[in-house]
């Protein structure tokens, strides 16, 4: 790439009688053949991440700040009358729906910025994430056509290699488009687009439709077939050419990173191609899987665990489902020689009461299985892999989540890199291990930390009220929560600490209090009822906050609409409090939690995910931990009951009642059914998440934030604290990690 020649190719756009969308891709497709122009010399090993997910949010100004041209090309297109900033309107390209896939898209920049060979491997979604609106309240969904205005002007489509993906019923097309992932190295995001009929166009149509119906099924394991198929065959293809079809030296070539279980087709569709089509002998091709896949597991929630019909399989992939079939023989067999005993034979199984346990193929054929902080690989040891765990120990190993701080720090928040530039030089932009000099005791380094969230906070409120039209409080403390919407994640619990905190305000009981707003963001799963029903109950409870005189000039909720990667660059910068209450033993890391620290925001959590790393790093006094461990929560199952919970803690019990006592309208029943959640067995326990049991803790720790606050000097310090100890939660340590001790690279 060459820098001069990009400057000059920029320095003569013509700006005069374009719309913003032709200027956005002329100037992008000027960098992309700046990109492109890199000759890359293939390596002799690389990785391969396969997910159905990547959130990649705008390439735009990630990709200008990764070729060196962001703030010359700013005051280039400023010199000539265009703001580049209006290019904040671009679509995110939202092919995900969280922190999977936001991960996926932080490991690609770290890999490209540290120069390590991973490509990545997904589906082109026609619609990303759908959007969303509040209607009286109400979650609306609507398709996210991310294409229609700006186009794409950052992938290529690559027709000439496109390939056959079969299924028993029809043939698809699978057309690549790769985005260049710009750093060290050029690596490649190639996301497969499904053509060839209109049947064969849905199979890449939406990211996760519903799958409460057979259709929606078999509509799903077409989807992870389908990519999964589409690269390991390009990748086996390709080494047939270069060493031929003994197949003895592939797994010293690629290496396959299974992100979740969405990808595990692939092992199928790679042994299935290995010995039907070069007639390489089972158990040989099973060893050669074995050096070449690797799996992370992001969950252990029983409904996020992927367990395929077996009929269902059969019918669309009779070849793979045999192929499943045979691997349960040939593992059930070589357990059985080794001397497992019966029961965990059973627990490892690929193949039980008519389903395929996909994790349980991932964890049998992957040469590593991790997870994604401290505790949750221990629980993946002790619990959902226990039986794989006792058989091969080795195979596990934890590697906690990072974020990039190209996007989480320099790109969303440039003041707070200045701030380090001026303290530090430029050395920290390559190693960000060097923050952690920053002297969080000295006055004038500490005031003007405090300036900059001040300014942060500002510009969200800004943002806020152009997005939302609503005027945030000025001189308020500044508490999010940003994530998906579930129930373990506990927003709901949040919701009842307001209320909590709301009564208490009406009452005069808390004289002293600082104005706070608590601003939400979250997407509910279009078919996730309850999930939805929370968003309408915290809705309801901001308008209420609002409309009361007496309290609204002290506490605001907010509830954005549209929550996504580029509303969360805004959001994260300009808070002050991070809130990460999931139940512990839950939430497997969360990364939004390292984000909101990296930026200076103070943990309110519990001791869940990666939560405890960051209270291990940022020092437990300087955040502020609460509720339930996970050796409590398991000591509490069986033996707690919500029904007499309520009866011995009454200020939990009074805001419970508002969801039944008419508080707030509720003429179809969904506050009730929140009720049901909490009182009644429905599909889970009453209170499966311990959401009553944790809230007055809850309510402790935001009351012992909004008393510290006060002290401005204290809560700043404990701030910049944890900004300045968030080194290791950058993905560039994460994939440091996996090149060295999963992938070999
Ligand atoms: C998926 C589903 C789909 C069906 C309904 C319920 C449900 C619940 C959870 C999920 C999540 C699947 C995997 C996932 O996104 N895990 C997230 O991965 C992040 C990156 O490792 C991690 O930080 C989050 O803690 C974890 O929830």
């Amino acid at each position: 790439m060459n820098r001069e020649r990009l400057i000059k190719t920029l320095q003569n756009i013509d700006v005069t009688d374009k719309t913003a969308a032709e200027l956005y891709r002329e100037i992008s497709s000027a960098c992309m053949d700046e990109i492109l122009s890199e000759k890359q010399k293939a390596p002799a090993r690389c990785a391969y991440y396969f997910s159905v997910e990547y959130l990649m949010g705008r390439m735009f100004f990630n990709n200008l700040l990764a070729l060196g041209v962001l703030d010359e090309a700013r005051e280039i297109f400023a010199a000539k009358g265009f703001d580049l900033n209006t290019f904040e309107d671009v679509e995110d390209a939202a092919l995900g729906n969280g922190g999977l896939g936001r991960l996926a898209a932080c490991y690609l920049d770290s890999a490209a910025n540290l120069g390590y060979p991973l490509n990545g491997y997904g589906i082109r979604y026609r619609y990303g994430l759908f959007r969303q609106k509040f209607v009286g309240g109400e979650q609306v969904e609507e398709a996210d056509d991310w294409l229609k205005i700006w186009g794409d002007p950052w992938s290529i489509r690559k027709e000439r290699e496109a390939r056959e993906v079969r299924f028993a019923d029809m043939v698809v097309i699978a057309v690549p488009y790769d985005m260049p992932v710009y750093g060290k190295s050029v690596n490649v995001l190639r996301l497969f687009q499904a053509e060839g009929s209109p049947e064969a166009e849905k199979i890449s149509e939406y990211l996760y439709p519903a799958d409460d119906t057979e259709e929606g099924k078999l509509l799903r394991i077409r989807q992870e077939y389908f990519f999964s198929a589409a690269a390991v065959g390009e990748r086996t293809e390709r080494y047939v050419r270069e060493y031929g079809t003994d197949f003895g030296k592939f797994a010293e070539s690629c290496v396959f990173q299974l992100n979740d279980t969405h990808a595990v087709f692939a092992v199928a569709e790679f042994l299935r191609l290995l010995t039907k089509v070069y007639k390489v002998p089972f158990g040989r091709a099973v060893t050669i899987a074995k050096k070449t896949f690797r799996y992370t597991n992001h969950t252990i929630l029983p409904e996020a665990l992927e367990r395929w019909d077996e009929e269902l399989v059969e019918k669309i992939l009779p070849e793979i489902a045999g192929i499943l079939k045979r691997l349960q023989i040939y593992a059930a067999a070589a357990w059985k020689a080794e001397g497992c005993p019966r029961e965990e034979i059973v627990r490892m199984s690929i193949l039980g009461g008519g389903k395929f346990a996909m994790a349980n193929v991932a964890v049998y054929v992957s040469e590593r299985v991790n997870g994604v902080a401290e505790i949750h690989t221990k629980i993946l040891k002790e619990r959902l892999f226990s039986a794989a765990y006792r058989h091969d120990p080795d195979k596990f190993l934890n590697v906690t989540n990072g974020v990039t701080q190209r996007r989480w720090l320099l790109l969303c928040n440039e003041e707070l890199a200045r701030f380090y530039d001026e303290r530090l030089g430029s050395g920290w932009r390559e190693d960000l291990s060097l923050i952690r000099s920053i002297d969080c005791d000295d006055a004038e380094t500490l005031a003007a930390f405090s300036k900059i969230k001040a300014e942060k906070k500002r510009q969200l409120a800004a943002y806020i009220e152009k997005k939302e039209g609503i005027k945030l409080l000025p001189d308020a403390i500044y508490i999010a929560q940003v994530k998906r919407l579930h129930e373990y994640k506990r927003q709901l619990m949040t919701a009842l600490a307001i209320l909590r905190i709301y009564f208490d305000l009406k009452a005069g009981k808390l004289p002293d209090f600082t104005p706070t707003v608590f601003i939400f963001g979250a997407k509910a799963a279009g078919s996730y009822k309850r999930a939805k029903e929370i968003i309408l109950f915290l809705n309801k409870i901001a308008e209420l906050i609002a409309n009361d005189g007496e309290v609204n000039g002290k506490l605001q909720v907010v509830f954005v609409q549209n929550y996504d990667v580029s509303y969360a660059e805004k959001i994260i910068p300009g808070s002050d409090v991070s809130l990460q209450v999931s139940t512990a033993g839950f939430e497997a890391s969360g990364t939004g939690n390292m984000k909101l620290m990296m930026n200076g925001a103070v943990t309110v959590g519990t001791m869940d995910g990666a939560n405890i790393e960051i209270v291990e790093r940022a020092g437990r006094e300087n955040n502020y931990i609460f509720g339930a461990s996970v050796e409590e929560i398991n000591a509490l199952e069986g033996k707690y009951d919500p029904v007499k919970f309520v009866k011995t803690h009454p200020r939990v019990r009074e805001v419970t009642d508002t969801l039944t006592d008419g508080t707030f309208s509720d003429a179809d029943g969904k506050l009730k059914d929140l009720a049901a959640s909490l009182f009644e067995e429905t599909y889970n326990r009453a209170d499966h998440y311990y959401v009553l049991y944790d809230l007055l803790p809850l309510v402790d720790a935001l009351l012992k934030v909004n008393g510290e606050y006060r002290d401005r000097t204290l809560f700043t310090g404990k701030q910049l604290k944890n900004a300045t100890r968030s080194a290791f939660f950058s993905s560039d340590r994460a994939i440091k990690t996996y090149a060295e001790k999963i992938w070999g690279i």
